[in-house]
Parts: C-alpha cells; sequence; structure tokens
C-alpha cells in the first residue's frame, strides 16, 4: 500500500510544534490543518513553487531555528532552479519534504513529470544539496525525517504518497490571519536584538 501524506504529517506532528513549518496551498495545508494549526505554521498560497524559497529566506534570517518545509511534487517542478539557490546558500536549518503523488492533485489531479520518471531526489542532489533521499514507507519517512533533523545539514528528501487528499480545501483559517500570526511569532521568537 501506498504512504498517505497525511499519515506521514501524523508520525511528524511533535517535530513540528517548535519549529518553524512553511507549506505550500491545497492539499497539504489542509492536511496539516486537520490535524492542529500552529502560529509556527505558515501555508503559502498562490506563489505556487515558492515555499522552498521563503523557508530559505526564513533559515537564512533565522539560523538559530530549523525549518521545515513541506513541498509538493507539482510545486518544486515549478521551480527547479529554486534548488539550485537552496544548495548555493546551503542552509544547515532548512528541511525540505517534497511530498510527491505524482500529481497536481490539488486542482484535479493531473499527472506530473514524476509519473513519468523524474527524480527529483536526483536533481536537488545534482544541484548540490547535501542531504537526499527517496522513501515510500511511513517507517522509512519517519526515519529519514529524524535523520534529517538530527544531521544539521540542508536535507531535500521525497516522500512517495498516494494521490488522495483531504475532502475540503476550504478551513477556517484566513489567508491574512494566517500572515500576521505567523510574522508574530517569528518576532516574538527572535533575539532581543533582531526585535524591531
Ligand atoms: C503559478 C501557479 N500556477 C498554478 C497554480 C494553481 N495550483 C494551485 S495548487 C496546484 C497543484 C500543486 O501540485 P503539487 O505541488 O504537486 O501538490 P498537490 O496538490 O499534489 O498536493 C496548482 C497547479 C498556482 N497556484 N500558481
Amino acid at each position: 500500500m501506498i504512504m498517505r501524506r497525511l499519515d506521514a504529517l501524523q508520525a511528524v506532528y511533535p517535530h513540528l510544534a517548535d519549529r518553524i513549518v512553511v507549506t505550500i496551498m491545497g492539499a497539504v495545508a489542509a492536511e496539516l490543518q486537520s490535524i492542529g494549526h500552529r502560529p509556527n505554521f505558515f501555508y503559502l498560497q498562490h506563489a505556487m513553487g515558492l515555499a522552498s524559497s521563503l523557508g530559505l529566506g526564513i533559515a537564512l534570517s533565522r539560523p538559530d531555528r530549523q525549518v521545515i518545509v513541506l513541498d509538493g511534487d507539482g510545486s518544486i517542478l515549478m521551480n527547479l532552479g529554486g534548488l539550485t539557490t537552496l544548495a548555493r546558500y546551503r542552509p544547515r536549518n532548512l528541511v525540505h519534504v517534497v511530498f510527491d503523488n505524482e500529481s497536481l492533485l490539488s486542482v484535479g489531479g493531473f499527472p506530473t513529470a514524476t509519473s513519468t520518471g523524474s527524480d527529483i531526489a536526483g536533481m536537488a542532489a545534482a544541484a548540490g544539496v547535501p542531504r537526499t533521499a527517496t522513501v515510500r514507507t511511513l517507517d522509512e519517512f519517519t526515519h529519514a525525517f529524524d535523520e534529517a533533523l538530527a544531521a544539521g545539514d540542508l536535507t531535500t528528501m521525497v516522500a512517495k504518497v498516494d494521490a488522495v487528499g483531504p475532502s475540503g480545501y476550504v478551513t477556517g483559517l484566513s489567508l491574512l490571519e494566517n500572515r500576521f500570526e505567523f510574522q508574530r511569532y517569528l518576532k516574538a521568537t527572535a533575539e532581543p536584538a533582531e526585535k524591531k
């Protein structure tokens, strides 16, 4: 049986409590919220492909914190150059998780290039990302995730998941509320000298 993204999220949810989390929009954002929203979670709307770039900026400006990016195959395929920028700056506090369901699930389920063999972990490695992996089972996923948190280096891990999503995509959290709450969270947890 193919791993479900919701199960993967549930398995690592406790590790997200005290880390900065950025997700893409759509299915993964709704699934994470269904487990439980937190002020340290930001769901990047509309700007498809740029969650890893936003995560890069946060990771570079907050070296004191670990940043987790929850990405999708369709999204990162729209921003492959982002992998080269990630590798160039190599934030050691960034864990980039790509849930690869081989589909643009959130807009109706159109097959992406990973369904015909494109290898995102391979592309990340070729871009220069020092730690990469592709995992297929929940055990492999939780193990690779724990290792990435402990490694203290930039990791892109691709989790092959089933192309199933939540029953609905609209949640009770508005885009602006999330934006301001997340900004307040980052400011409140910054070192005193950084507070402005
Ligand atoms: C630039 C841009 N193009 C298209 C869209 C529409 N769109 C929103 S989510 C999505 C699919 C995302 O696919 P993927 O990253 O594989 O995640 P999944 O939905 O499969 O979880 C698309 C095409 C968008 N938001 N921005």
